[in-house]
């Protein structure tokens, strides 16, 4: 399978984690959707990352998916989101609201990144950062012991650790340890995992996307 995308986007590290938890082999592509559109169209005509090409050369879009994709072919032990009942339903739940957080995340970044500030709206940017930390909150309210749905790790610890260390990169001022110490403790349990630590975006496509502490201390 070929994983196209880079760890800088958390929808494809989300499903980086997910192949390597399942010990699935792939190779990464890490093309970058707005600096590569021409190579990621090759996978992904809509040029969207994440894009995983199956052995078979079928490709699947949108990470929500492929991780269900991914799951499918696992034995039922290793799956990452429970088959059904309340564990299901919870799960699911929080997977919603940590891929919500994530969004809006992406959107606060690309008002930053992409519109040229005397085109910014104020209100949009603050009206993203505050649904992102409702979302947040409603995550760290999530008791997690260990991970968020009992004794095994499941998609919802790898969406919300991705999107609270997304967060702590680019509004590290609001978004820390302090601020929301279960995400950060569940964030460092889930490090101990070479599938988090080993997919943690590069320091310098983080610099060239001028991201670190994007909110310059708001
Ligand atoms: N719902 C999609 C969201 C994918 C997404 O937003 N990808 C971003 C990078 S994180 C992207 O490719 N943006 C470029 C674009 O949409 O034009 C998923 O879960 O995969």
């Amino acid at each position: 399978m070929k994983l196209v995308g880079p760890w800088l986007s958390g929808y494809t590290r989300r499903v980086g984690i997910t192949l390597r938890l399942l010990t699935l082999p792939f190779e990464h592509l890490p093309y970058h959707a707005y600096r590569e559109p021409e190579r990621v169209r090759v996978f992904s005509p809509m040029a969207r990352v994440p894009a995983l090409q199956l052995d078979d050369g079928q490709v699947l879009v949108d990470s929500h998916a492929i991780v269900d994709y991914l799951d499918s072919i696992v034995p039922a032990d290793q799956r990452l989101m429970p088959a059904s009942g309340p564990e299901r339903v919870r799960a699911m739940q929080l997977v919603g609201y940590a891929c919500a957080c994530y969004d809006k995340l992406a959107r606060y970044c690309d008002e930053l990144m992409l519109r040229p500030e005397a085109h910014r709206l104020a209100h949009l940017q603050a009206g993203y950062r505050e649904q992102m930390e409702s979302g947040l909150r409603v995550l760290e309210a999530a008791h997690a012991d260990p991970w968020l749905i009992g004794s095994r790790i499941s998609q919802a610890d790898i969406m919300a650790v991705v999107a609270f260390q997304s967060a702590s990169v680019v509004i590290p001022r609001t978004v820390n340890s302090e601020s929301f110490p279960r995400l950060a403790a569940l964030a460092q349990q889930a490090m101990q995992f070479t599938a988090f630590s080993s997919t943690l975006p590069d320091l310098e496509d983080l610099q060239a996307s001028g991201l670190i502490g994007a909110d310059n201390g708001i």
